[in-house]
C-alpha cells in the first residue's frame, strides 16, 4: 500500500506556474473529489493531460491541468499526477491543503525519489544523480550529472559484478575437484579481471579527486627559506600588495591565503612562513602551519634566492619531495635581476624576477598546464564521498584477491574477497543499503522532488 503524497514540486514563491506532485494508491479518486473537467481522472489514460477546474468543497480555486501517469509509467512507479496552476502563494498552498484534507499527506523531501528507487525504477547513483542535478553550480558537475542519470556507471559496475561472481563461482567449483588438481580457469585470466575492474575502481577514485579540485580550487602554496621573496611573488600574482614585504628574514609568520583565476578555474594561492630553524614561538608554530598546508596542497612551489646559489635550496625541495609524495613541487629561481650569468635551468625549475614581475607568465602557464592534467583525470562519471569510499574499498578487496593468487593461497578465501568486493560494488548501486545511508541521500533533496 503506497500512502497518497503531495508536495509543491517547483520552487515556493510567485512564478508564473506551479506544480503540485502526486503519488500513491487511490490518487486519481482523491483527485476527482476536488477536480472537475471533462473526463474523471480516475478514469482518464496514462500520459494525457486534462484542463479544468480545482475547488474547495464547490468553491473555485483555480484553472488547472492534470497530467496523469499510471504505475508502473511514472517517476515513482506508483500512479502520479502532476497538477500545474498558475504560480501564486495561495493557489498552490490551497491546492496541497485540499489534497491533504482529502487524504494526501505532505511528502517528505526526497520522498517522490526514494519511492522511484525503492520501487526499482532507478538505482542509487540514479537517485544521487538527481540531487546532484538540482544543486549542481558548474557545467562540468551538471553534465555529468546528466550522464549519470542516464546509468551508465550502473550497466558498467553491474557489468563488472557479474564477471567476478562467475571468476569467484569457477574457483569454488574447482575446490569439489582438488583431488584431480584440475584447474577451471587460467590464473593469469583471472588476474586480468580482476586487473580490469581495480584499474576500473582507481580512475574513477582519481577522477573523484580531480571533480574535488574543480569544486574546491587548485591549492597552490609558496614556500622556501625566509627572505627569497615569497611573499614578493604573493603579491605580483595577485597584481596587488597584500603581504609585507621587507628584507627583514621571518617576516611572514602567519600565513595568507587568496584567491586567483587561471583560464577560469579558482586557484587558492597560500603565502607562508619561511622555513628555518628558530626559537621564536610565533614563528615556530607559522613553520608547523606550513606543513599543513603543503600537505593539502596540489602544487608547491618552493622559492630560492638564486643570489644565494642555484643550489641553495636543493636539499629542501628533496626533503619536501619526500615527504609528500602526492603533492607536485616546483623550484621557482628568484632575484635573476640582481644575478648577471644565469646558469643552466633543471627540470622542474623556473627563472623569474618577482619584484620586476618577469617570467610570471610561464609560471601562470606552468599552473594552467597543472590544471589541465588535473581535469584530463575526469572521467564521465560523477563521483561523491560515499562512491569514492566504496571504491576505494572494492579495489583493496581486489587487491588483495590479487596477492591471494600470485602465492596460491586457499581457493577459498580468494573466493571470499572477490564476493567481498562484489558486494561493495552492489553498494554503490544500491543492491544492498543502510537506512543510514539512505536517510543521509535524500536529506539532501528538497521537498517535492
Ligand atoms: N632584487 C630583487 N629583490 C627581491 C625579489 N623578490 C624579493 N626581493 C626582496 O627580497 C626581500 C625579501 O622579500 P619577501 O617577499 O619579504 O621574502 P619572503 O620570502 O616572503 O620572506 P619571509 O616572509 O621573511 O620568509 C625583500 O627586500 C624584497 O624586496 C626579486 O625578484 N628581485
Ligand atoms: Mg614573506
Amino acid at each position: 500500500m503506497a500512502e497518497p503524497i503531495v508536495a509543491l514540486s517547483t520552487p515556493p514563491g510567485i512564478s508564473g506556474l506551479a506544480v503540485v506532485r502526486v503519488s500513491g494508491d487511490e490518487i486519481f479518486q482523491i483527485i476527482d473529489l476536488c477536480f472537475e473537467g471533462k473526463v474523471k481522472i480516475s478514469e482518464a489514460k496514462s500520459h494525457t493531460i486534462h484542463y479544468g477546474k480545482f475547488h474547495r468543497n464547490g468553491e473555485l480555486v483555480d484553472f488547472v491541468t492534470v497530467s496523469v501517469f499510471r504505475k508502473p509509467n511514472s517517476y515513482t512507479g506508483e500512479d502520479v499526477a502532476e497538477i500545474t496552476c498558475h504560480g501564486g502563494l495561495f493557489v498552490y498552498e490551497t491546492i496541497i491543503e485540499v489534497l491533504c484534507e482529502k487524504g494526501c499527506k505532505l511528502a517528505a523531501p526526497g520522498e517522490f525519489t526514494k519511492r522511484a528507487f525503492l520501487n526499482g525504477k532507478m538505482d542509487l547513483t540514479q537517485v544521487e544523480a538527481v540531487a546532484d542535478l538540482i544543486h549542481s553550480t558548474s557545467v562540468v558537475g551538471y553534465q555529468t550529472a546528466v550522464r549519470q542519470l542516464a546509468g551508465g556507471f550502473r550497466k558498467k559496475i553491474e557489468e563488472f559484478k557479474q564477471n567476478l561472481i562467475s571468476v569467484a563461482g569457477l574457483l569454488e567449483l574447482e575446490l569439489d575437484f582438488a583431488e584431480e588438481g584440475y584447474e577451471f580457469i587460467e590464473r593469469t585470466k583471472i588476474i586480468n579481471e580482476l586487473e580490469q575492474v581495480i584499474n576500473f575502481c582507481k580512475e574513477l577514485t582519481e577522477s573523484y579527486r580531480a571533480y574535488e579540485i574543480l569544486r574546491a580550487g587548485f591549492y597552490v602554496g609558496i614556500s622556501g627559506y625566509p627572505n627569497a621573496g615569497k611573499s614578493t611573488l604573493f603579491n605580483a600574482l595577485l597584481e596587488r600588495k597584500r603581504a609585507i614585504v621587507s628584507e627583514i628574514p621571518g617576516t611572514t609568520r602567519d600565513y595568507l591565503e587568496e584567491a586567483i583565476y587561471i583560464n577560469g578555474i579558482m586557484v587558492k594561492l597560500f603565502d607562508t612562513a619561511g622555513l628555518r630553524e628558530t626559537q621564536d614561538a610565533i614563528e615556530v608554530e607559522g613553520i608547523r602551519l606550513v606543513n599543513s598546508l603543503i600537505s593539502q596542497s596540489n602544487l608547491v612551489l618552493v622559492i630560492n634566492d638564486i643570489t644565494l646559489g642555484q643550489a641553495n635550496s636543493d636539499k629542501l625541495y628533496e626533503e619536501l619531495k619526500l615527504r609528500y609524495p602526492t603533492t607536485k613541487f616546483y623550484l621557482i629561481q628568484n632575484k635573476v635581476d640582481l644575478v648577471r650569468n644565469l646558469p643552466a635551468k633543471r627540470e622542474h625549475e623556473i627563472f623569474i624576477s618577482a619584484k620586476l614581475s618577469y617570467g610570471l607568465d610561464e609560471l601562470k602557464k606552468l599552473i594552467a598546464e597543472e590544471l589541465k592534467m588535473n581535469q584530463a583525470r575526469i572521467t564521465d562519471v560523477l563521483l561523491n564521498q560515499r562512491h569514492y569510499q566504496l571504491l576505494k574499498r572494492a579495489s583493496m578487496e581486489l587487491e588483495r584477491a590479487k596477492e591471494g593468487l600470485l602465492s596460491q593461497a586457499e581457493n577459498e578465501l580468494i573466493a571470499e574477497d572477490i564476493r567481498r568486493a562484489v558486494t561493495t560494488l552492489g553498494e554503490i548501486i544500491g543492491d544492498t543499503f543502510r537506512e543510514d545511508v539512505l536517510n543521509a541521500i535524500f536529506s539532501k533533496f528538497c521537498i517535492g522532488k
